[in-house]
């Protein structure tokens, strides 16, 4: 069976190319009267169904491959207004008619059209890039079943492959399964939110019922390079943020020990009481793996609860090579891992992961008796749904689970391994130029690189302020003029004391060492005049 395009069948009237003289004629009818097309579940809507998402297929297909191919562009950029306003046809406005399944189809080109392709080699924006083709038949098959998790009544596979998972993933930190509970959820920050919410809740059970009002007033420790989700998440449970207490980092932004162990005793002399440490394995700017062992030996000793947030540094597990810059998280009480940063699962797709059975759905559950019947015939364990703070819940697993069928452990390790050669060749690149300045002049410790560009004009400038509020200026010009010309995409930011600076990072499986040739040339040709 062959479809055209529906364009074709649409203009010329002619019998509908898969065969079904039936189906073209209801086509036409729905064409012009304005009524909903004859899709299935409609009784003779197969064939339309059919060719309606073959014409979807191949123009998911056909931007698959542009996004591969280094000579297109990365986006073809238009300001918020212009979208708002229309684009060549392009209209987001929503009507009161329905409109033709060819104008969805030229809706579904143009969506693609304006967005980013994120799987672009010289995409290095974010710290989840790239776009993997069997996460992506997975994210496809998980929206065909359009489940929900928190059952095994309704997503049997997807709650036990779940545990398969979590399982896998306590055995790669070291925990045993029997000591080891967890959940996906919604990314980073959430998985964050419960790390805390549970240390919160082992220290005080009483809050569930009582809330704040019963507790004395608790506070929590993150570095200063930890994730701005620690406090989010602080704001959300009426902790507050004030009560977020932030270490000092060393320059290559790892917490110091010995000022979480002064702040700790600080905050103790003012009454107030430490119930929590959130450690960093893989800082979003810097890359930065905070001292694991050493946080661990000061939670003990001051019977606090370890969390680590290993959203972004969570997959360097998987690399025997370098998993030991993680070492001491197997003694965490609670992890963030989040999938799909390193190991390049499609967004989204972040676990939760404590080391201690039953507390999250103590903490959570609500028994609602329209789900969690406990008199189901089946083995309820599988009615995970009451250890989340959501009722509805994505299925996030499925795509990380096919992956790592078709990958096996060692294809993540082997891609991860890569990222870091690429990054150490970067860095080694940009160290032998005299226009680019490295933020710390010593190999990588992730993919993270992070470096100024100094046109040449900025050199005759002399080091301080002058130079600074000028060079403040350069990272974001030069992005700007990238995303224009659609050629690259990188992240900047200011840090601290460091005014803007580029971070690249490595996450991409399509990027090569000449795009990382290409990147520093282009910096070159676009910040050379500024
Ligand atoms: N921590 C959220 C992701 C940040 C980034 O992609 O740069």
């Amino acid at each position: 069976m062959h479809c055209g395009p529906i364009r074709m069948w649409l203009s010329c009237g002619s019998p509908f190319p898969c065969g079904c003289h039936r189906q073209c004629r209801c086509w036409m009818v729905v064409w012009r009267g304005g009524l909903v097309p004859d899709l299935l579940p409609s009784k003779e809507g197969k064939g339309l169904t059919r060719c309606f998402l073959l014409q979807i297929v191949d123009i998911l297909l056909h931007y698959i491959k542009k996004t591969f191919d280094v000579k297109s562009k990365i986006l073809d950029f238009h300001h918020p207004h212009q979208l708002l306003e229309g684009l060549d046809g392009f209209n987001l406005e929503l009507s009161d008619l329905p409109e033709s399944l060819e104008q969805l189809l030229v809706d579904c080109t143009d969506t693609l059209k304006y967005g980013v392709k994120t799987g672009h080699p010289r995409y290095f924006n974010q710290l989840s890039s790239g776009l993997d083709v069997i996460g992506l038949a997975g994210e496809w098959l998980t929206a065909t079943a359009n489940t929900n998790m928190f059952t095994y009544e309704i997503a049997p596979v997807f709650t036990v492959m779940e545990t398969v998972l979590l399982k896998k993933m306590y055995g790669i930190i070291g925990w045993r399964e029997i000591e080891a509970d967890g959940i996906f959820s919604p990314g980073g920050s959430i998985s964050n939110l419960y790390g805390i919410l549970v240390a919160r809740y082992k220290r005080y059970p009483e809050i569930k019922t009582k809330g704040m009002a019963a507790l004395p007033c608790i506070v929590l420790f993150v570095s200063e390079h930890g994730h701005y989700s620690v406090k989010k998440a602080a704001a959300i449970l009426g902790i507050g943020i004030d009560n977020v207490i932030e270490v000092k980092c060393d320059e290559r932004g790892k917490m110091i020990p010995a000022e979480l162990e002064k702040n700790i005793l600080q905050a103790k002399r003012k009454g107030q009481t430490p119930f929590c440490v959130s450690a960093t394995a893989g800082s979003t700017v810097y890359g930065a793996f905070d001292p694991l062992h050493d946080i661990a030996n000061i939670c003990e000793k001051h019977k606090l609860w370890m969390h680590v947030d290993a959203a972004w540094g969570g997959g360097l597990l998987l690399s025997r090579n370098y998993s030991y810059k993680l070492s001491g998280i197997e003694r965490a009480n609670s992890v963030t891992w989040n999938p799909h940063k390193l190991m390049g699962v499609p967004l989204q797709c972040s676990a939760i992961l404590i080391r201690e059975k039953g507390l999250l759905e103590a903490c959570n559950q609500m028994q609602a008796g329209y789900l969690f019947q406990p008199d189901k015939f089946y083995n309820v364990d599988f009615d995970t749904g009451d250890k989340t703070i959501q009722c509805g819940r994505h299925v996030d697993v499925f795509k990380l689970w096919l992956m790592w069928k078709a990958k096996g452990t060692c294809g993540f390790e082997a891609e991860i391994n890569r990222y870091m050669e690429l990054a150490k060749y970067f860095y080694k690149v940009l160290k032998k130029k005299d226009n680019f300045k490295l933020v710390f002049d010593a190999e990588p410790e992730f993919t993270n690189v992070c470096f100024w560009y100094f046109p040449p004009r900025l050199n005759l400038i002399p080091e301080g302020f002058e130079r600074d509020q000028e060079l403040q200026k350069i990272a974001p010009k030069i992005k700007a003029q990238m995303i224009v010309e659609g050629t690259a995409m990188i992240s900047y930011q200011p840090c601290g004391d460091k005014v803007n600076f580029f971070r690249m990072v490595f996450s991409n499986p399509a990027t090569r060492q000449t795009d990382v040739d290409y990147l520093i040339d282009e910096i070159e040709r676009i910040g050379k005049d500024l």
